[in-house]
C-alpha cells in the first residue's frame, strides 16, 4: 500500500512532497520534508562514516608493494560502504533526510590510538550552501595517511527513485618509506533511493566507481542491485589491475554490506558484520558556535522528542541569521572566508591519475585543499 511507513497525519503532505520531487532536479535537501522523514543529523557528520574501521584505514600502511596497497585500499573503501549507505536504516529505520548544513558549519572528531592503530582526525566544513558542498579530510599523521576529499550531489527522479549522482571525488595519499608518496583517486557510485512511495526510502548504489593510484594499480567496483549478479541487494563486484593490463589480476565479489571473498579462490576479503566504531567528539559546550552538533542542538532535541513545532522553530532561526549574514555581506561587499580549507578550481592529483583510467569523467576537477590549522579535539593528543 502507497505511504504504508507514513504516519497517518502526513500521508498528504508526504504525498505532496512525492509530487514536489516528481517534478524536481537539483538541490532536494533545501525542500521541506514531513517531520517523520527528518533526521536529527547534518551532512556535515557523514564523512565519519569514512573511517569507522579505523584499523582498516590504518593497514594501508602496512603494505608491502603497490599491489598489496591497492588491495588494502579497495578492501578498506568497500568496508566503509555500509556505513555511508545503511546506517540510517539501521538506527532510524529508514533513509531520512539529513539537517541541510550551513555555510561554514564544522565537524571535528577523532578515533583514539588503540592496538598500535594510531590516532585518526577527522575535519569537515560546509564549504558550500548552495549547492551543498562538504569538505573534509581525514588523516592517520603516525601512519603517513590523509584523505581529503568534497561531496556534491545532483538529483533527479526517475520511475518512482530518487537518483542522486555524487559529484566530487577523494585523493588519499600515502607516505612511503623511502619518503615517496603514492596516491589514490576514488570516485563515488551513483545512487538510487527506493522505496519513496511507501514512505520507507532506502539506498541502492549502481553504475561504476574507480580507485585509480598513482603506481598505475586500478580497481573497477561495479554495483548491482536484486536479480543482477544474484538475486540480492547491495552486490559488487570488484575487478583490480595491474598497471596498463587488460585483465584483472584480482575479482572480488559479493555483499557490501555484510561480507564478500576473492571470487577464484573464496578467500573471505570483506566482512561488515561486526561493530563499526563511531567517532568521538567533544562535549557539545565545549565545542566552537560553528560545531555541528553545538549548532544544530535545539532542532536535533526537537526532532528527536518529536517536538516538530520547536525544531521548526529553531531551525528557521538558523535559516534567518544564516539569510542576514548574506545581506549582510553583499552590503559589505565582503565574502565568507573558509576556515580550514581552501578552494583551487583545478585538482592536479586527480587530473593527471585520471589520465591513467580514461574511463573516470569529468576530466578535470575542483578541489578544496585542507590547511592544516584545525586544533586538537578531546584531550587524547
Ligand atoms: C542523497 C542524500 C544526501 C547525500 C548523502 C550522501 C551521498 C552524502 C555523502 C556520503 O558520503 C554518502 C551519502 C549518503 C546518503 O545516503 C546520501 C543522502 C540520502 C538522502 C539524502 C537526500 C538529500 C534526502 C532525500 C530525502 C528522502 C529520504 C525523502
Amino acid at each position: 500500500e502507497a505511504g504504508q511507513a507514513v504516519p497517518a497525519s502526513q500521508k498528504s503532505s508526504w504525498a505532496a512532497f512525492i509530487k514536489t520531487i516528481a517534478s524536481f532536479s537539483g538541490d532536494l535537501s533545501s525542500l521541506t520534508a514531513p517531520p517523520f522523514i527528518l533526521s536529527p543529523i547534518s551532512l556535515t557528520e557523514f564523512p565519519a562514516y569514512w573511517c569507522e574501521r579505523p584499523e582498516l584505514f590504518s593497514a594501508i600502511a602496512d603494505a608491502k608493494d603497490e599491489e598489496d596497497r591497492s588491495l588494502r585500499v579497495l578492501r578498506w573503501f568497500i568496508s566503509t560502504l555500509k556505513g555511508q549507505y545503511t546506517s540510517r536504516n539501521e538506527s532510524m529505520g529508514s533513509e531520512k533526510k539529513p539537517l541541510n548544513p550551513v555555510l561554514g558549519e564544522l565537524f571535528f572528531g577523532y578515533w583514539p590510538d588503540k592496538n598500535g592503530r594510531g590516532q585518526t582526525d577527522l575535519a569537515v566544513e560546509q564549504v558550500s550552501h548552495h549547492p551543498p558542498i562538504t569538505a573534509y579530510y581525514i588523516s592517520n599523521k603516525s601512519k603517513g595517511l590523509a584523505l581529503q576529499g568534497h561531496s556534491a550531489q545532483k538529483t533527479s527522479f526517475s520511475s518512482g527513485s530518487i537518483i542522486v549522482k555524487q559529484i566530487g571525488h577523494a585523493v588519499l595519499t600515502v607516505k612511503l618509506p623511502d619518503g615517496g608518496e603514492e596516491r589514490f583517486v576514488i570516485t563515488l557510485p551513483k545512487l538510487r533511493i527506493d522505496g519513496i512511495w511507501y514512505g520507507s526510502p532506502y539506498i541502492e548504489l549502481t553504475d561504476t566507481s574507480y580507485i585509480q593510484s598513482s603506481s598505475g594499480w586500478l580497481s573497477t567496483i561495479e554495483y548491482k542491485g536484486r536479480g543482477y549478479f544474484s538475486g540480492k541487494s547491495h552486490q559488487f563486484k570488484a575487478s583490480v589491475s595491474a598497471p596498463g593490463a587488460s585483465s584483472a589480476t584480482h575479482v572480488f565479489e559479493g555483499l557490501w554490506h555484510t561480507t564478500s571473498k576473492d571470487s577464484k579462490t573464496n578467500v573471505p576479503f570483506t566482512d561488515v558484520t561486526c561493530p563499526k566504531e563511531e567517532v568521538t567528539v567533544a562535549p557539545i559546550d565545549a565545542q566552537d558556535e560553528w560545531e555541528s552538533r553545538r549548532l544544530w542542538a535545539a532542532v536535533a532535541r526537537g526532532i528527536r522528542e518529536g517536538d516538530f513545532e520547536t525544531a521548526s522553530r529553531e531551525k528557521s532561526k538558523i535559516e534567518n541569521e544564516q539569510r542576514q549574514r548574506r545581506r549582510d555581506e553583499q552590503a559589505a561587499g565582503t565574502r565568507w572566508e573558509l576556515r580550514h580549507f581552501r578552494h583551487l578550481d583545478n585538482d592536479p592529483v586527480y587530473e593527471k591519475l585520471v589520465k591513467i583510467c580514461k574511463s573516470i569523467t569529468p576530466s578535470t576537477e575542483d578541489t578544496y585543499e585542507f590547511l592544516c590549522n584545525v586544533p586538537p579535539v578531546g584531550n587524547e593528543k
